[in-house]
């Protein structure tokens, strides 16, 4: 068994919900915020069987194209850049391109519901 933990963006939260239902795949939603951009963003919990993976995958693909965000508050960027406080005179992105998702697939042990 896997378990995918997908970082999206919030606008492609419905979309994937209804078809992660549609196909009968069990998911947790959960609001959480970007480090970088400091916007609210959605993370899916999604245990699913390891032979299943894949399908999951390319519903998660095609539910959450990637896009171009353009974060307007350089203060909190600027306070979020690391390489910032070590050099103040480098350039700071007026633009990004966040990803669809951004996935991360970790084994599971054991599923228990009780
Ligand atoms: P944020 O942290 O708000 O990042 C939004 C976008 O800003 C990123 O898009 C990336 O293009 C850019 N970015 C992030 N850190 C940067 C930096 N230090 N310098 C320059 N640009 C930077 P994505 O890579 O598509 O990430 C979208 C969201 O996925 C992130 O939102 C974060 O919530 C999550 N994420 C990305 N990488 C992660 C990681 N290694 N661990 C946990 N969550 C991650």
């Amino acid at each position: 068994m896997k378990m995918i933990v997908a970082v999206i963006r919030d606008e492609y939260a419905q979309t994937l919900t209804e078809q992660l239902t549609h196909k009968g795949f069990g998911a947790t939603k959960l609001a959480s915020t970007g480090g970088f951009l400091r916007a609210g963003n959605t993370t899916f919990l999604i245990g699913v069987p390891a032979a299943q993976l894949e399908e999951v995958m390319t519903i998660i693909r095609t539910s959450c194209p990637s896009k171009k965000s353009i974060k307007g508050d350089l203060t909190l960027k600027e306070g979020s850049l690391k390489g910032a406080a070590a050099n103040p005179a480098a350039p700071l992105p007026s633009e990004v391109e966040v990803g669809g998702a951004t996935v991360f697939v970790l084994d599971v042990e054991r599923m228990i519901k009780v």
